[in-house]
C-alpha cells in the first residue's frame, strides 16, 4: 500500500521530559551502610551500563526513591537504623502500584533471614560475599522483567499499540513540545464504521482480526512521531504533534479511502469496512486531554452523522 503522503516526514522523535536521569539506561538505587560496598557494587553496575544511585540512609533513599523511580532495588539486610526488609516494607508500602524488582544484599544467610526478606516484599536474595559476576547477572534479569513490565502497561494486547494510560503520559510531552516550538498539534479519534455487524456477521474472532490489521494499518501509515493508540472495543486515537487540521485531515481522507479499498475474507466470502475520524488541534496549552478527546469525540460523531468514512474537524 502506497499512499501519497502530503506532509514533512520528520524522524526526529518528540524529545523526553528534562529529566536527571537517562531514560536510555536503566537506573539501580543500592542501599548499604557499608561505602566500600556500596562503591564495589556502583563500579561493577556502572560497568555494564547502568546508572547507579547510591545511599547510606534508607530514609534518604526513599526520598531519593520518588524522586527518580529507580528500576532495580537493592538493599542491604542490615543497615544502622533499621533492618532492610524494614525499610523494604515502608517503600512498598508506598510504591503498590509501581512495579520494581528488590533484591536484598546480606551477610546473615540463614533460611529465617531469607524467608523473612521474602516475606516482605523481596524479589531475589544474595547473600554476602558478593559474587559479582553472578550478582550482574541476576539484576541484568531483574532489570529485563521490569523493562518487559513497563512495556505491557502501556500496550494493548490485542492490537499492540498504545493504550490510553501511554496516552495520558504522552499529552503532557505533546504539550511541551507545542510550548517548545510554538507548533501545535493535533487528536484524532478513529472508530470502525458499523464494526458490529462484523461481530454479528463473521463473529468475534474476525473482529479482533480486523481490529488488529486496523491498527497495524494505521501504524504504518503515520509518521514516526505521530502515535497510535486503542482507547476503547474499536476507538483509536492517533496524536501529531507539529501539525495542523489541514494536514491531518487530507492524511485521514487519504486513509479512510485506501482502508475502505482492503478485502478481508472470512470463509472465502470477501468483506470490506471503513472507518470515521474526528479531529481537534490543540492550540492552547491548558487544554486537557478530557477535552482534546471530547472535542475530536464531538467532531467524530458529526463524520458519523454525516454518513460516515469521512473526517470532521
Ligand atoms: P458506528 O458506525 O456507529 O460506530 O457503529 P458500530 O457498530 O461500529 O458501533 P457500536 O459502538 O454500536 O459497536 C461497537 C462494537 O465493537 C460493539 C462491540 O461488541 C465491539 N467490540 C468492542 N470491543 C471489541 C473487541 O475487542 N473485539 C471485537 N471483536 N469486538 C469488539
Ligand atoms: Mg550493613
Ligand atoms: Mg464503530
Ligand atoms: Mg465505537
Amino acid at each position: 500500500i502506497e499512499l501519497s503522503y502530503q506532509y514533512e516526514h520528520f524522524e526526529e522523535e518528540v524529545s523526553e521530559d528534562d529529566n536527571t536521569r537517562d531514560p536510555q539506561k536503566p537506573l539501580i538505587q543500592v542501599i548499604d551502610d557499608d561505602v566500600s560496598m556500596l562503591i564495589l557494587l556502583k563500579d561493577s553496575l556502572e560497568e555494564n551500563g547502568w546508572m547507579v544511585i547510591t545511599s547510606v540512609d534508607p530514609e534518604k533513599a526513599v526520598e531519593q526513591y520518588y524522586q527518580l523511580k529507580p528500576d532495580c532495588l537493592i538493599i542491604d539486610y542490615q543497615l544502622p537504623t533499621k533492618l532492610g526488609f524494614e525499610a523494604l516494607k515502608e517503600i512498598q508500602q508506598h510504591i503498590e502500584k509501581y512495579f520494581i524488582p528488590r533484591v536484598i544484599i546480606s551477610v546473615n544467610n540463614d533460611k529465617e533471614t531469607r524467608i523473612k526478606a521474602y516475606q516482605n516484599g523481596a524479589d531475589d536474595f544474595i547473600a554476602k560475599p558478593i559474587e559479582l559476576d553472578e550478582f550482574l547477572v541476576r539484576v541484568e534479569r531483574h532489570l529485563y522483567r521490569k523493562q518487559m513490565f513497563d512495556q505491557s502497561v502501556l500496550i494493548d494486547e490485542l492490537t499492540q499499540v498504545y493504550n490510553r494510560k501511554f496516552l495520558e503520559d504522552n499529552f503532557s510531552r505533546l504539550l511541551q513540545d507545542y510550548k517548545r516550538t510554538g507548533q501545535a498539534f493535533v487528536v484524532s479519534i478513529l472508530d470502525l464504521d458499523h464494526f458490529k455487524k462484523v461481530n454479528d456477521t463473521y463473529g468475534h474472532l474476525t473482529g479482533d482480526l480486523v481490529l488488529k490489521e486496523f491498527a497495524q494499518f494505521l501504524k504504518e501509515q503515520v509518521r514516526n512521531v505521530d502515535r497510535v493508540y486503542r482507547i476503547g472495543g474499536e476507538e483509536f486515537i492517533i496524536t501529531f504533534p507539529r501539525s495542523n487540521e489541514n494536514e491531518v485531515k487530507k492524511l485521514l481522507t487519504n486513509l479512510i479511502e485506501e482502508f475502505s479499498e482492503k478485502l478481508f475474507t472470512y470463509e472465502d466470502t470477501p468483506f470490506s469496512i471503513s472507518f470515521s475520524a474526528g479531529i481537534y488541534t490543540v492550540n492552547d496549552l491548558h487544554i486537557p486531554l478530557k477535552t482534546a478527546i471530547r472535542e475530536a469525540d464531538a467532531a467524530l460523531y458529526e463524520a458519523k452523522r454525516l454518513g460516515r468514512a469521512r473526517v470532521e474537524c
